[in-house]
C-alpha cells in the first residue's frame, strides 16, 4: 500500500435531508484518524474539507427530481479536482464524508488514472437510481449510477468524461435494499452483487476472497466506497438511513483485514456518519477501527 496519504473530509449533506452528516469528517479525524493511521507508519497529509455551500445558502432548488443539484455538483467537481492532484503526486486518496452523493465526486477524480478502475461498494443500498428512478430526489442514493454515466450530465460529466466505470469492474457487498429501478440496472447492466443473502449463505470469508481474485484479475486499481450503513445499524447507529438486517462489526473487519492482506486498494472512502444521530461518536470510531484494519493493523 501506498504510505504517503493524503486525507480529504467533505462535510456535505445535500445529498439527502437530514442534516448533520456535514459533521461526518470532524468527527472522524474526533475519533483519531490521523493518529491511527501515523501509527501504522503512513505519512499523513490532511488537506481538510472541500467547500461545500451552506443548506440555508442561496438558491436550494430542486432541479427536477435531484435536490441542491447545483450544489452537489458544485462541490463534487472541487472534490474530483483535489483528488485527481493528490493521486498526480502519488499520494493514496482518503475521502471522508459526508454524504454518498460525494463518491461523485472521488471517482471523477480518480477514474482518471486507470482504464479499468474497480469498486467495491460497500452498502445497505445500491445507490444506483437516477432522477427517473428515484424515489427520493435524493442525489446520495444515485452516485453509482452517475458513475456508470447514467444521470444528470451535471453529474456525469464531472472533468469532462463519462462513464467514469464499467458495470463488470464493480462489486456491491451488503446490499439489502434495492429499489425496483435499481435492481432492473442490476439485472440488465450484470453488477455484481453480494447481498445480505449471499452473505449469510457463503460467509464474508468467501464473499471477500471471491471478490478480491475477480478485481485482482480484472482491474488495474480499485477504490472502496464504504457506507457505514452497510454495518448493522445496532452496531453503527450514526447513519442518516439505516436498514436492519446488516454487516456485523466481526464482518466488517474481517472484510478490512482480507483487504489489507491483498494490497489491491488504491484509493478508499468512509461516508454517511452522521454524528448527530450517533451514540457517543460510536459510528465515527468504528469507520476509524474498520480504517485501521483496512491499513495494516494486526491482531497479532
Ligand atoms: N434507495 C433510496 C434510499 C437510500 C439510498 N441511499 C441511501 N438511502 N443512503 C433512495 O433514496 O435512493
Ligand atoms: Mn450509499
Ligand atoms: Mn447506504
Amino acid at each position: 500500500m501506498q504510505k504517503n496519504m493524503s486525507i480529504i473530509g467533505v462535510p456535505m449533506d445535500l445529498g439527502q435531508n437530514r442534516r448533520g452528516v456535514d459533521m461526518g469528517p470532524s468527527a472522524i479525524r474526533y475519533a483519531g484518524v490521523t493518529e491511527r493511521l501515523e501509527n501504522l507508519k503512513y505519512n499523513i497529509n490532511d488537506l481538510g474539507d472541500v467547500p461545500v455551500s451552506r443548506p440555508d445558502e442561496k438558491d436550494h432548488v430542486q432541479d427536477g427530481n435531484l435536490r441542491n443539484l447545483q450544489q452537489v455538483s458544485d462541490s463534487n467537481r472541487q472534490l474530483a479536482e483535489w483528488v485527481d492532484e493528490q493521486i498526480g503526486k502519488d499520494r493514496f486518496p482518503l475521502v471522508l464524508g459526508g454524504d454518498h452523493s460525494i463518491a461523485i465526486g472521488s471517482l471523477a477524480g480518480i477514474a482518471k488514472h486507470y482504464d479499468n478502475l474497480g469498486v467495491i461498494w460497500y452498502d445497505a443500498h445500491g445507490d444506483l437510481n437516477s432522477g427517473e428512478t428515484s424515489p427520493s430526489g435524493n442525489i446520495h442514493g444515485m452516485p453509482l449510477a452517475v458513475n456508470l454515466g447514467i444521470g444528470h450530465e451535471r453529474l456525469a460529466n464531472i472533468l469532462d468524461y463519462t462513464p467514469k466505470i464499467k458495470p463488470e469492474n464493480i462489486v456491491i457487498v451488503g446490499a439489502r435494499s434495492l429499489d425496483p429501478g435499481e435492481k432492473e440496472l442490476i439485472r440488465e447492466k450484470g453488477i455484481t452483487v453480494y447481498s445480505m443473502h449471499e452473505i449469510d449463505r457463503l460467509g464474508m470469508s468467501r464473499v471477500m476472497a471471491e471478490t478480491i481474485d475477480y478485481l485482482k484479475e480484472q482491474t488495474d486499481g480499485v477504490h472502496l466506497s464504504l457506507d457505514l450503513d452497510g454495518l448493522d445499524p445496532e452496531e453503527a447507529p450514526g447513519v442518516g438511513t439505516p436498514v436492519i438486517g446488516g454487516l456485523s462489526y466481526r464482518e466488517s473487519h474481517l472484510a478490512m483485514e482480507m483487504l489489507s492482506e491483498a494490497d489491491i486498494l488504491t484509493s478508499a472512502e468512509f461516508v454517511e456518519v452522521n454524528p448527530i444521530l450517533d451514540d457517543k461518536n460510536k459510528t465515527a470510531t468504528m469507520a476509524v477501527g474498520l480504517i485501521g484494519s483496512l491499513f495494516g493493523e494486526k491482531l497479532k
